[in-house]
């Protein structure tokens, strides 16, 4: 395919821009760039630019974009059948059930589509649990939530959330939560006391608020609490989860088995959303037919395309590479941080998912400015919270691919 010239270059992705300006919602402040081509860590924008993508989506192509395995399980089923309703059964859903149980070590697997509605189901599980088995009186069931948390954007959700951002103007807000400081186990145990908890709800790392990792301990200290004063530990993993920080999930780096696993993102590679929510029967068995459920959830598409999604993670041994590549980006980092202390404060993370905290009173040019430099220099990053950069790549990066994106990252911050 013949470059076009710059002027027509322009004109194309103005033209797209500038059709999702006047069609579409506002909700989102994009990066000015058009991509038209994933594969692997490769994207292309709709001028044949090249870029490498350290976002994932957000972590949810930790298998690298348009994955021939997964591509080719879709493909396959999507000529055969994707939709019955759960009102049948199909022939996928037991074994995707089967495989997540197994690999997670739980009892039961509920199929959902998107992040948040299995997080929603993982709060209407945990409420249930708490009124049959733990004996709480009728609609008074609390569920503890870290401050600066994220779990997603449904009304039920950002009632929780302590980020103006997400709850501004969406009020009213549901009862029945009570948020503590994330990575403070006094706060917890006192919360804990009070006999209404039912659960605790936590991002391992917190993405959104910034790639907060918490001290070590603090995820095995806050499951013992909670297991003390039975209530149950509730682990969102959509982020974290699924080799991105260099374990299966970030609660093995403290051998910490939540009561409630939530799955997302990645759970399908990027193809399609599919989520997920595990748990032991005594917690699963609480919802009964009719009293939970979703059109799209366990259809036999999403159910072939995580089993592949599953299988490439595992195959491939992604989860090693983001912990021996992680430890290579953050060291490449903090000699960045060494050349220009004052322009980078601080480098952390765990695997592959890891944050560049630029001090923004240097030239006045902030994380955002970085960000439209790397995107300028073919890599795509975005910030988050202003000053703060998430750098997220597909864990099939390879090293020498991570070496060549980290020298445009430096030259980017020596250039401030
Ligand atoms: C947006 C953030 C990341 C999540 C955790 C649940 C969900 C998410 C830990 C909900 C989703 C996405 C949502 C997307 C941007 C992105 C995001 F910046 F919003 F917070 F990754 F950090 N739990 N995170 O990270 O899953 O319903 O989206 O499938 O809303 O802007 P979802």
């Amino acid at each position: 395919m013949q470059p076009t010239s710059p002027t027509a270059q322009h004109s194309r992705s103005q033209e797209l821009m500038a059709l999702e300006d006047q069609y579409g919602a506002h909700n989102y402040h994009p990066l000015p760039v058009v991509l038209s081509r994933g594969e692997g860590v490769h994207l292309w924008d709709v001028d044949g630019k090249h870029y490498y993508d350290f976002l994932s989506a957000y972590s949810a192509v930790n298998q690298g974009h348009c994955h021939p395995r997964i591509i080719g399980a879709l493909t396959e089923q999507a000529q055969k059948l994707t939709l019955t309703s759960r009102a049948f059964f199909n022939d996928q859903l037991g074994a995707a059930e089967k495989q997540l149980c197994e690999l997670f070590n739980y009892d039961k697997a509920l199929l959902m589509n998107s992040g948040a509605e299995a997080v929603e189901t993982a709060l209407k599980l945990a409420r249930k649990w708490g009124y049959q088995e733990k004996g709480i009186a009728p609609n008074q069931a609390l569920i503890l939530v870290a401050e600066h948390n994220f779990h997603g954007r449904t009304t039920g959700i950002i009632s929780f959330s302590t980020d103006p951002d997400s709850t501004g103007g969406f009020g009213p807000y549901n009862p029945g939560y009570q948020v503590v400081p994330y990575n403070d186990l006094e706060a917890l145990e006192e919360a804990l006391k009070d006999p209404h908890v039912c659960g605790f709800l936590v991002e391992p790392i917190q993405g959104e608020a910034g790639v907060m990792v918490p001290a070590d301990g603090y995820l095995a200290k806050a499951a013992a609490l909670c297991k003390d004063h039975k209530v149950l530990f509730i682990a969102d993993e959509i982020q974290t989860g699924l080799g991105r920080t260099g374990e299966l999930l970030a609660v093995c780096y403290e051998g910490v088995h939540a009561d409630i696993l939530i799955l997302g993102k990645a759970l399908s590679g990027g193809v399609l959303p599919v989520s997920a929510v595990l748990a032991r029967n005594e917690i699963m068995l609480t919802i009964q037919p009719g009293q939970h459920g979703s059109t799209f959830g366990g259809n036999p598409l999403a159910s072939v395309v995580l089993r592949a999604a599953l299988d490439v993670l595992l195959d491939e041994k992604l989860t090693a590479n983001a912990r021996v590549l992680g430890e290579v980006f953050r060291e490449r980092m903090r000699r960045v941080q060494a050349k220009r202390p004052e322009v980078v404060e601080e480098v952390r993370g765990k695997g592959l998912l890891n944050a560049v905290v630029i001090n923004p009173h240097v030239d006045g040019r902030t994380a955002w400015d970085v960000c439209v430099s790397l995107m300028e220099r073919g890599v795509l990053a975005k910030p988050t919270h202003g000053d703060i950069i998430r750098f997220a790549p597909p864990l099939v990066i390879t090293e020498e691919q991570l070496h060549e994106v980290c020298d445009v990252i430096e030259e980017v911050i020596m250039a401030f």
